[in-house]
């Protein structure tokens, strides 16, 4: 089945907040954001800005009727900065005028007194000041003090990864509009409606019951909108709540780079040890994380950067420590992946330091430490059904990794200018949100008397297809047809209380309580059908909308049925709840069995550097993924496509640049690079790893939107290798993005050419 929305999105019918139709006395709001980054607001002058005409009204900290506070996990984050700023771009105001053209005008016209203080940008030197978000976590295992000395080698290095934009095509925003009885109702693009009604809620010194949060879809958010929607939805609810009149606040690509916070760059120090036929036996680490100026969802990126610090590998000794880093910047936020990426690109670059040390290829090393069944993670889970050693054999049966590395080295030998490199990945992601209380979902559905279904559920539709798959779901245990079964929006009058769109988790949660309410309406259509055939219930059977009693066609069709059970008055509506099982985590032992499953994979990338220019192209990425019993093929594959090009983005060319003020120069298209079709990888083949799938995932199809993220990491690694190839002297440093300048210096440094 393909992607319910292709047709409408491909000739423009989607619709996003930007395309909802205006109602006759919409204001819009443009917000006036720091233009330091740490300093003390001595004086706000909204004078003139208030004068200039078709301006209705400029809020600030002083409009607030409830809490001016957003934190969600902390309370750390002011709605609008009261007395201090800490980032450059931080709230301080929201205009309101009869058009976006005139608020932006009147935002030319405030003036503003700070006394600036220095910012602090970097997380060394946060870390030397104690500028922390919070206490450091850290996970261990095993005995660090002994391990030491057992090994045969110890290596120590340091791994940097930087920020990156989230470029979600449609930018931040929502539209709010004022109900009877002082509700509010908030069209926004978010990833979590609940964050959004609970948060109107608070600021606005109101119930959650008096505000209502609708989603229809997303135009993009890879994490950028599981929080960072909030507070644009609040200041238009702030505008409503005063004016009384529908309020619009659309964030311009340059407003929403400029105040929104990325994923978070890391600085890592690591030691390695080996014993001496290549074990790992110690693995020790400490991630400075870039928070920015609050938490937002920094603690619990910190912990899954800390799930998966060993990546795919079984490492007896362990200890990962995390320090968030407060900083003046946008708060940092999810961003596919949410911080397992930075532990994966760091613990591979330990391996990879160490491969270069002692003159091996890295692949040596990684194929005798991965995971096996029944092995520990640092987390106290113990792994299972671990896909690992089967994919690298099918890996090597299918792809020939000494081949293609001959390939390469036959090339290198002939070409001069030109040089290939290669390298491969594994990758183990875990598949829950690591705060155990999140992982619940509910699921409306209504039969309607002609047939036709309707179905409510806390997931949000953001491009991954998740809507798609909920039709799925519910056509497959009702078998009826697809084109029955309507998906309505996200709406927390229907679905409430829902944990955000994240996490990969999505599919499995919100399709468990759609399966779950399916199955008992289900129950209850067959008994109708039993009376009417004189049968008995465990004979009837549904299949493709005709009624079955054992394996004998019956007269009676879908239709019939659900007519005769609503004038038998039977219930053709249920709602279901779906609490994922077993899983359970104590943060003070840093212990438990956090993940309903996990999700393995392998990518072998081979790439190409132009050695005068040093720009690089993707030859292949060639990926044996666990995909379990995928329930779409062409839209997972789709999922691998896009994550391992947003991956390889990440490692190669977007860089997030700010300077010593904290100004973001990275700040435009023309400025921050992400992939285009130009630079997407000759080929990427998948090879999908049909495995028995998981009871934990929704029809045993495994969660895939953010475990391929982690592929694109792979690109580096290959880059590096053929920079080797062209500079023998090259000393590599691991030192994400790898941009045309990072490579120019690596082929030509300490090299003799
Ligand atoms: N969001 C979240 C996430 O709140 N918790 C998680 O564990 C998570 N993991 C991945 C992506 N978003
Ligand atoms: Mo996320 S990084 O919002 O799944």
């Amino acid at each position: 089945m393909k992607n319910l929305d292709s047709n409408n999105h491909v000739s423009g019918k989607s619709v996003f907040v930007d395309d909802i139709p205006v109602i006759q006395g919409t204001l819009y709001g443009v917000v006036y954001g720091s233009p330091v980054a740490s300093g003390k607001i001595n004086n706000l002058n909204l004078h003139e800005a208030r004068r200039l005409a078709g301006v209705s009204r400029i809020f600030t900290h002083k409009d607030i009727p409830g809490e001016n506070q957003i934190g969600a996990i902390i309370k750390d984050e002011e709605l609008f900065a009261e007395n201090k700023v800490h980032y450059n771009g931080q709230p301080i105001a929201l205009i309101i005028a009869e058009s976006e053209v005139i608020a932006c005008k009147a935002r030319e016209l405030i003036e503003i007194e700070i006394e600036e203080y220095d910012a602090v940008t970097g997380v060394v030197e946060a870390k030397e000041k104690d500028l922390l978000i919070q206490p450091p976590r850290t996970f261990s295992l095993g005995d660090m003090d002994s391990v030491w000395e057992n090994c045969e080698h110890i290596f120590e290095g340091k791994v940097i990864s930087g920020g990156q934009e989230h470029l979600y095509l449609e930018t931040q925003g929502s539209y709010a509009f004022p109900q009877e009885n002082a509700n509010i109702k908030i069209f926004s693009s978010t990833q979590g409606p609940t964050v959004i009604q609970r948060i109107v809620a608070r600021v606005l010194g109101i119930s959650m019951h008096k505000v209502e949060v609708d989603v229809q879809r997303l135009g993009g958010a890879f994490g950028g909108k599981e929080d960072q929607a909030t507070p644009w939805a609040i200041m238009a609810a702030l505008a409503v709540y005063h004016l009384q009149k529908p309020v619009k606040l659309i964030l311009s690509r340059h407003d929403d780079m400029n105040m929104t916070g990325k994923r978070h760059p890391y600085e890592t120090t690591f030691k390695i040890g080996l014993s001496k036929n290549l074990k790992i036996l110690g693995f020790e680490a400490e991630y400075l994380q870039n928070a920015g100026a609050s938490a937002d969802l920094t603690p619990a990126i910190t912990e899954r950067t800390l799930f998966h610090a060993t990546n795919s590998y079984f490492v007896p000794n362990v200890r990962a420590t995390v320090f968030s880093c407060k900083t003046n910047l946008p708060p940092n936020t999810a961003f596919r992946g949410f911080g397992a990426p930075q532990g994966i690109f760091a613990i591979e670059s330990a391996i990879k330091h160490a491969a270069n040390k002692l003159n091996i290829p890295a692949r040596e090393i990684q194929k005798s430490n991965l995971l096996n069944e029944n092995d520990e993670f640092p987390y106290g889970q113990i792994a299972s059904n671990v896909e690992l050693r089967k994919i690298w054999n099918i890996a090597h049966k299918r792809f020939h990794p000494e081949k293609l590395e001959k390939e390469v080295s036959d090339f290198n030998k002939v070409n001069e200018m030109y040089k290939k490199g290669i390298s491969i990945i594994p990758i183990t992601f875990g598949v829950s949100f690591t705060n155990t209380a999140m992982n619940h979902a509910r699921a409306l559905v209504h039969i309607y008397q002609d047939g036709s279904i309707g179905i409510s559920t806390g997931a949000v539709e953001m491009g991954q297809s998740v809507n798609t798959k909920m039709v799925q779901v519910a056509s497959e245990v009702l078998s009826v047809k697809t084109d029955r079964i309507k998906i309505e929006t996200t709406n927390t009058t229907r679905v409430s209380n829902t944990s955000p769109s994240a996490a990969s988790s999505t599919a499995d949660l919100n399709g468990k309580a759609v399966q779950q309410a399916c199955r008992a309406l289900l129950i209850r259509l067959k008994s109708t059908a039993a009376k009417i055939l004189q049968a008995k219930e465990e004979q009837i059977n549904l299949i493709d909308e005709v009624i079955y009693i054992g394996n004998i066609r019956s007269t009676l069709i879908w239709k019939e049925l659900v007519w005769q059970a609503f004038t038998d008055r039977v219930n053709l509506t249920e709602n279901s709840h779906y609490a994922t099982p077993k899983i359970h985590f104590d943060k003070n032992k840093e212990k438990g069995h956090p993940f309903a499953y996990h999700v393995y994979g392998l990518a072998i990338t081979t790439i190409t550097i132009d050695c005068l220019r040093g720009i690089h192209e993707i030859d292949s990425v060639k990926i044996v993924h666990d995909f379990g019993k995928s329930m779409n093929q062409e839209i997972d594959n789709g999922q691998v496509e896009g994550a391992v090009v947003q991956g390889i983005g990440w490692m190669t060319m977007e860089e997030v640049v700010h300077d010593k003020f904290g100004n973001l120069q990275s700040n435009a298209l023309s400025t921050y690079k992400i992939p285009d079709i130009y630079s997407v990888p000759e080929s990427i083949e998948i090879i999908p790893l049909q495995t028995e799938g998981n009871e934990g995932a929704i029809l045993k199809s495994k969660a895939v939107g953010e475990p391929p993220f982690i592929y694109g990491i792979g690109a580096y690694f290959a880059i590096q290798d053929a920079i080797h190839a062209f500079n023998p002297e090259y000393e590599p440093e691991f030192n994400s993005p790898m941009t045309p300048e990072k490579i120019l210096l690596g082929l030509y440094n300490g090299g003799n050419k």
